[in-house]
């Protein structure tokens, strides 16, 4: 029996992003339904978290995207838009995550795929993903605004699509994740939506969709959103673009976010704030979400509850309030990064006596 006929039901995760919403994005009939099974991430309560913390704490773990990441859900509709349009080509500049999702959408719709990333700047396994899949991939002397100057420029060339979240179908596909935060919440939004800032396309596309879903009279309330920033690449916090950022968190390390007129607006419509960590506090913040919930997002993500902690600390966000801190993207792309927070393994004999000497085990 051929799978199209199948007497199963098919979940409205296994039909992908596309079919499931095709009637609240801006895709048509013709829109082909490309997915690599991307969107409806879990939304877990973080039960020692919110303990420890005096709030209610549910992480979204868009980290258990196909690549790993929250840019699946844009990228799923932004690529199915590329071939629609008669695309040969993607194109992109990444910190890392972007690249990774635009080599897999490629290689599931048959598109050459180019990224372009900052010489060194970005995690192992982000750079593997991209090659793996068959990107070409050029490593730059510049850093990701340099070469997202670039990629628009080349981009203006037919057959190329442009698919960083200057791209409107990023945004489009992205907002989704919002609607699946009040589906999880039982129809209503959070008090407070955490998330890590870099080049400002999420933060925008949570936005919009709450503000659809608002719109609509899906949900009573809108969330404010605490959109966090790393303290060496912070344009919007400070107010200026910055020439050389610089972070642990890669992934963020941008200094002219393309989105940030938007980021800020939604900021200030949500009543919300933007603020920024250090590297230390956001290392900080990343082992907790391993120690303490069992999450092992990569360090940008881990940013999203450095923030909680800190507007906890300040008043900025009241004890007992209901808080989603989005988990962008998945700790295992970048083992260096872990190997900063664990202590050297313990080594011994194979013995049961030998490793209860070394455990110091009575
Ligand atoms: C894990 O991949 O910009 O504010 O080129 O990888 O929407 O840019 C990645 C960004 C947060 C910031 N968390 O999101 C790229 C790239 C993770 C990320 C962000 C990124 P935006």
């Amino acid at each position: 029996m051929s799978l199209l006929h199948s007497p199963i039901p098919v979940t409205p995760r296994g039909q992908g992003l596309i079919a499931r919403w095709a009637d609240q994005i801006d895709v048509d009939a013709d829109t082909p339904r490309i997915t690599i099974g991307e969107g409806g991430t879990p939304l877990v309560a973080a039960a020692r978290l919110s303990a420890a913390l005096g709030v209610d704490l549910h992480l979204k773990l868009e980290l258990t995207n196909p690549t790993g990441s929250f840019k699946d859900r844009g990228m799923c509709v932004a690529v199915a838009r590329a071939v629609q349009a008669g695309a040969h080509t993607l194109i992109c500049a990444s910190t890392g995550n972007t690249s990774a999702s635009a080599a897999a959408f490629a290689a599931a719709a048959g598109l050459k795929c180019v990224v372009i990333i900052p010489s060194g700047k970005i995690a192992a396994g982000k750079l593997q993903q991209a090659q793996v899949a068959g990107a070409q991939v050029i490593q730059i002397d510049g850093n990701f605004d340099d070469g997202l100057d670039a990629v628009r420029e080349l981009s203006t060339r037919p057959g190329i699509a442009l698919v960083n979240s200057v791209n409107p179908y990023r945004i489009e596909g992205q907002k989704t994740a919002a609607f699946e935060v009040i589906e999880d919440l039982g129809g209503e939004a959070p008090d407070w939506l955490c998330l890590p800032v870099g080049n400002a396309g999420n933060i925008t596309a949570y936005w919009r969709g709450f503000q659809e879903w608002h719109a609509a009279g899906k949900v009573a309330t809108l969330p404010r959103l605490l959109g966090v920033q790393a303290a060496g690449a912070a344009p919007l916090v400070d107010g200026a673009p910055v020439a050389e950022p610089e972070t642990i968190a890669t992934a963020i390390r941008i200094g002219r976010p393309a989105r940030g007129e938007e980021a800020l607006a939604a900021v200030a419509e949500s009543n919300g704030r933007l603020l920024k960590r250090t590297d230390e506090q956001l290392l900080s913040a990343y082992a907790r979400l391993a120690h303490e919930a069992g999450i092992f997002a990569e360090p940008a993500s881990a940013i999203s509850l450095a923030g909680l902690i800190v507007a906890l600390e300040d008043g900025t966000i009241e004890r007992g309030s209901r808080v989603v801190c989005v988990l962008t993207g998945h700790g295992l792309k970048d083992p260096d990064s872990a190997a900063r927070i664990v202590e050297p393994t313990l080594t011994c004999g194979p013995s049961a006596a030998e490793i209860a000497a070394v455990l110091d085990l009575a």
